[in-house]
């Protein structure tokens, strides 16, 4: 494939074979014959009954009647894209994988991301784990990385999944709540399964809530292999870095979102998309040699521990661009199935007993998603280049394959489909050698489930602490059963004792002295919780400052969503000073007005408007400018929620500048009372406003904010 950056890769040039565009038909039936009214059904007479015949009806409501497939069992809720990956330099002594080591090649991508205990139609901004999920159309083959936005998973074996999963679920006899983690079956479970607490701090933290799919980090999670032409293995994780920097939202706005626009991620990611401006994520691995594996506190097939990029640094390898939307929704982003099992040659498993389990569950479950072996023949799913074998038949098969024969070894056939040689580029797994006994048990290696979660937490800035406990407060809150709820705070007093503290004022509750016994050996889980617990302090770092978002990228303010409340009258002079500035930063402004259409500026001239205030709300933006304007500051006087809105951005500790008469606006909200905060702006400069915008959030403002009422 020849190096090229637009959206004609092979792959989306496979898939305009199967796009229909009816422009300029005529309606048909599926047999192609022209119809004439789609409105009425034939009867026995203008008011008597329908008729068995109607074979028009009959054909219409039977498919709509079979539209649906059952939807993902996690991961339901999703969005994805098309695009591709580029290498930046060949990894040749680690891979032979083509992907790593042709640097001139585009290889076609496409991504899908979503939250995992919702339904469908649940909204975007839940607390949870987002899945990153990319297909690679690779020459080799397809390689799906079928990864979540945290490092590390809740279980390190996959027997435990379809209990986990039960316990975050709806409950089963009231189906209550949807996509929520914050009831009592999951701390339930969570309590019980000291594994699950460093995914579950990772929960608890703002990686749950981002602000965009685009400002997310993507993870492999599992240790894989990496291959070279000699045969050699070299551990690996994988790593995906968005260029935007990592960006959450707060809790509290979080839930607003859900409420003001429910497709907020969904919406965000089409928009940009659209817009040109393509969201980026650059790969990054971290490598451990094959004789280092027992070199680490933790072991490296256990999928609750990530390495500290302190230990292991991440080396960038390449970059990921998101540049076409899909056409159609169910075809391709409902359609598309990821198995943890597609790998190519350069690239392989290890023993992680979560991924083992994945490479059965996957496949297993398209089946009954799809309804037939045959989803790998579906448009999305197909590999580029045509597959050879002798399956045949089945559900919904689409392919012809020609021929006397579908078995291995013929004749007849002289011998196709051939077998490849090593030299073609054959896969053979990783020759790993194995003297064990059969057991069912757990590794005592994956023992110590608490210095990583305390890593993490000592690892994080004020704000993003205050957030943990707030989320811990909030999620035990929910819950009804108070034995649930100590048991959870005397294991977070395990992790950290001042967030326990923390969570334990929250809740009203003393943290336990010790924990409870009795439940815990009556259902037999984690019986000896000393063992799980690091006899010591391990050789960790104190911190590691990947693991805190304070120390992304802050660079940029592309794509940023700033809204600009105006009413008729408003200084065009004042905007002008500001849309040239945040524009050029790739920033987009959204007018804001009392009313849709169009509103006149100071100077007569019309301007298009992009939200009646009634049809939206602070929280989907992130920064916030009020021009001057007589007239125009009067008229929003007038509605107080003009007032709310501007609290709000304050209280959620985004920037805001005003110019001229916009100050009298401000003087009608509790801004006022802080406007020698450093992110308030009032007659500044485009770049000071800019500036505090590129960094996300003033965090400095969040004790203050905290006490005002909005
Ligand atoms: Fe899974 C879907 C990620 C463990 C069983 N998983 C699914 C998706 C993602 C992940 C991103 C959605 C793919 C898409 O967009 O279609 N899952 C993970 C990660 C895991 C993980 C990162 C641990 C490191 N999963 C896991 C285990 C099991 C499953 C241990 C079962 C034993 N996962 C599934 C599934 C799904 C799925 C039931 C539902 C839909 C699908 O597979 O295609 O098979």
């Amino acid at each position: 494939m020849a190096k090229k950056t637009n959206t004609e890769n092979q792959k989306i040039k496979d898939l305009k074979q199967f796009e229909k565009d009816a422009k300029n038909k005529v309606l048909t039936t599926n047999q192609n014959l022209k119809v004439n009214d789609t409105n009425n059904s034939l009867k026995s007479g203008e008011r008597g009954s329908t008729l068995l015949e109607d074979f028009l009806l009959r054909e219409k409501i039977t498919h709509f009647d079979h539209e649906r497939i059952p939807e993902r069992i996690v991961h339901a809720r999703g969005s994805a894209a098309h695009g591709y990956f580029e290498l930046y330099e060949s990894i040749d002594q680690y891979s032979k994988a083509g992907i790593f080591t042709d640097t001139q090649r585009i290889t076609p991508v496409f991504a899908r991301f979503s939250t995992v205990a919702g339904s469908k139609g649940s909204p975007d901004l839940a607390r949870d784990v987002r899945g990153f999920a990319v297909k690679f159309y690779t020459a080799e083959g397809t390689w799906d990385l079928v990864g979540n936005n945290m490092p590390i998973f809740f279980i390190q074996d996959a027997m435990k999944f379809p209990d986990l999963i039960h316990a975050v679920k709806p409950e089963p006899n009231k189906e209550i709540p949807q996509a929520a983690s914050a009831h009592d079956t999951f701390y339930d479970f969570v309590s019980h399964t000291t594994e699950t607490l460093h995914n579950h701090i990772r929960v608890m933290s703002d990686r749950a809530i981002p602000r965009s799919l685009r400002m997310m980090e993507g993870f492999g999670i599992h240790t894989f292999r990496l291959i070279n032409d000699q045969g050699e293995s070299h551990f690996v994780k994988f790593h995906w870095k968005p260029k935007l920097g990592v960006h959450s939202v707060t809790w509290e706005e979080a839930v607003k979102i859900n409420g003001a626009d429910s497709d907020f991620h969904r919406r965000d990611l089409w928009d940009a998309i659209e817009a040109g401006q393509y969201p980026e994520w650059e790969l990054g691995i971290q490598v451990v040699p094959e004789e280092d594996e027992h070199k680490f506190e933790f072991d490296l097939l256990d999928p609750t521990k990530l390495i500290p990029e302190a230990m292991v640094p991440v080396q960038i390898i390449g970059k990921m661009t998101l540049n076409k939307n899909p056409e159609n929704f169910f075809a391709e982003t409902e359609q598309v199935a990821f198995l943890p099992g597609h790998i190519v040659p350069g690239i392989d498993f290890t023993n992680d007993p979560l991924l083992q389990g994945r490479l059965f569950s996957y496949r297993d479950t398209q089946l009954s998603r799809l309804g037939s072996p045959n989803f790998h023949q579906i448009p999305i799913n197909r590999p580029v280049g045509e597959p050879h074998n002798n399956q045949r038949d089945g559900h919904m098969q689409m392919d012809i394959p020609k021929g006397q024969t579908a078995y291995f070894p013929n004749s007849l056939s002289g011998g196709c489909p051939h077998l490849a040689k090593m030299a073609e580029g054959a896969f053979t797994s990783y020759e790993e050698r194995i003297d064990a006994k059969k057991i069912r048990s757990r590794s005592e290696s994956f023992n110590d489930h608490f210095s990583q979660p305390a890593m993490f937490y000592r690892s994080l800035e004020k704000w993003e602490k205050q957030h943990v406990a707030d989320a811990y407060a909030f999620e035990l809150g929910k819950c009804n059963q108070e034995p649930i709820k100590e048991r959870m705070l005397w294991l977070i007093s395990q992790i950290n004792q001042d967030l326990a503290k923390k969570v334990a004022h929250g809740l009203g509750l003393d943290i336990p002295k010790n924990i409870s016994q009795p439940i815990n050996q009556a259902i037999g889980a984690d019986a000896d919780i000393k063992k799980q617990q690091p006899p010591k302090q391990k050789n960790y770092p104190e911190s590691d400052s990947t693991l805190s978002q304070a120390h992304t990228k802050f660079e940029s303010i592309a794509t940023r969503q700033i809204a600009v409340l105006v009413a008729d009258g408003f200084s065009i002079q004042d905007l002008k000073k500001m849309k040239g500035p945040l524009e050029k930063g790739g920033a987009i402004l959204k007018i804001i007005a009392p009313h849709g259409g169009h509103i006149l500026c100071d100077e007569g001239m019309k301007h298009r408007v992009d939200a009646a205030i009634m049809t939206t709300e602070s929280v989907l933006f992130d920064a916030l400018y009020i021009p001057g304007g007589k007239k125009s500051i009067k008229k929003l006087k007038e509605d107080p929620k003009y007032r709310v809105f501007i609290n709000e951005a304050f209280k959620h500790c985004k920037a805001i500048a005003v110019d001229h008469e916009g100050e009298d606006l401000l003087k009608e909200t509790f801004v006022w009372e802080y406007k020698d905060d450093q992110a308030v702006f009032i007659n500044d400069t485009p770049k000071a406003f800019i500036d505090a915008i590129a960094k996300h959030r003033y965090w400095e403002r969040m004790d203050l904010a905290a006490k005002l009422p909005v």
